[in-house]
């Protein structure tokens, strides 16, 4: 195992400056009293390395954040993810795995710089990261119809974006970054002009819900693991609009045809069967959004989570 696996490090992050729909930070807590956190030490058997709380960064926010080249809420953005990256980077680097509760997406920024920069420093190797999504999240700020960060997280962590600017992510360094041929993406059915050019570009790995109709899950996941390879750590980006709206309706960008639950919880459980799942986030549930389905939105999330670390087979 690449992280020790008893060991289990979270952080609750209440976040939702990536997008402009309040509710998504007020997830991390409706997760953990939905249950989570007891399901995982009693039923899986974790040893939880907890805070006990939910972080929402007031001391580190700035006072006045302007729109820089066209991104809403810039420096926000990035005093979160930065302060989040050593969070993750501080379980990472000692073995646990680490799980990141959102929160809107773009708070990956600061999970998989973390998580990246340790698995670089504790095991020598680069991390692989499956991102189940509708969105690539990959807009360069220019490239971006909406401004809103929480699109562009892979930019950024890839370097297709870049800003010198220290407090607009020029905090993010080369051993933080993620390899173009190490990025595979699962579920993808919403993507913008723009995102599918770079992706063409720089021939990232994408599996579309086209293909998961085709191929079936079962050979996607196949496939979406080979790409990667063998004993690579891995990195499992769960947005819960990867799910169709029928399993997980409270979220700010719901589109239809989406993964079943089923087919969302297979991707977790194969990732978990690698034995080489570092790190994970689960992002984007906003209770706040189609109110009478926050209650079947949670308990999607919480299933995420558990067949990701192992709630599986009998
Ligand atoms: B999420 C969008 F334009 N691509 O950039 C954008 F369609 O984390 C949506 O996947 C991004 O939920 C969705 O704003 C971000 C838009
Ligand atoms: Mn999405
Ligand atoms: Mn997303
Ligand atoms: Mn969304």
């Amino acid at each position: 195992f690449l992280s020790k696996p008893n060991q289990l490090g979270l952080v609750a992050v209440g976040f939702s400056g990536g997008q402009g729909k309040p509710g998504v930070e007020s997830a991390p807590l409706a997760l953990i009293e939905a249950g989570l956190i007891d399901q995982l030490r009693d039923d899986l058997g974790y040893e939880i390395y907890h805070d006990e709380k939910v972080h929402f960064y007031e001391s580190i926010l700035p006072a006045s954040d302007p729109d820089h080249r066209g991104m809403k809420k810039p420096r926000t953005v990035s005093a979160v993810t930065r302060q989040l990256s050593q969070q993750v980077y501080d379980h990472a680097k000692e073995g646990r795995l680490a799980l990141t509760l959102g929160g809107d997406h773009s708070i990956a920024i600061g999970s998989i710089s973390g998580s990246a920069k340790a698995i670089r420093e504790r095991l020598g190797r680069e991390i692989a990261v499956i991102w189940v999504d509708a969105h690539a999240d990959i807009n360069t700020p220019e490239l971006s119809p909406s401004g809103n960060i929480h699109g562009m997280p892979m930019a950024f962590l890839t370097r297709l974006a870049h800003e010198e600017k220290e407090d607009i992510f020029g905090w993010l360094q080369d051993d933080q970054i993620v390899n173009t041929r190490k990025l595979v993406y699962i579920g993808l059915r919403d993507v913008d002009r723009g995102e599918k050019k770079l992706l063409r570009d720089n021939g990232i790995k994408a599996f579309s819900m086209h293909d998961i109709d085709r191929y079936g899950i079962g050979r996607v996941v196949e496939m979406a693991l080979a790409h990667i390879g063998n004993d690579t750590p891995i990195h499992l980006s769960f947005d819960v609009d990867a799910l169709d709206p029928q399993w997980a309706p409270s979220t700010g960008t719901p589109v239809r045809g989406g993964l079943t639950l089923r087919e969302g919880d297979f991707i977790c459980e194969c990732v978990h069967e690698t034995g080489n799942l570092v790190a994970m986030d689960l992002v984007e549930v906003n209770p706040s959004l189609a109110a009478p389905g926050a209650a079947e939105t949670i308990r999607t999330g919480c299933s995420l989570v558990r067949s990701a670390l192992g709630d599986t087979l009998l």
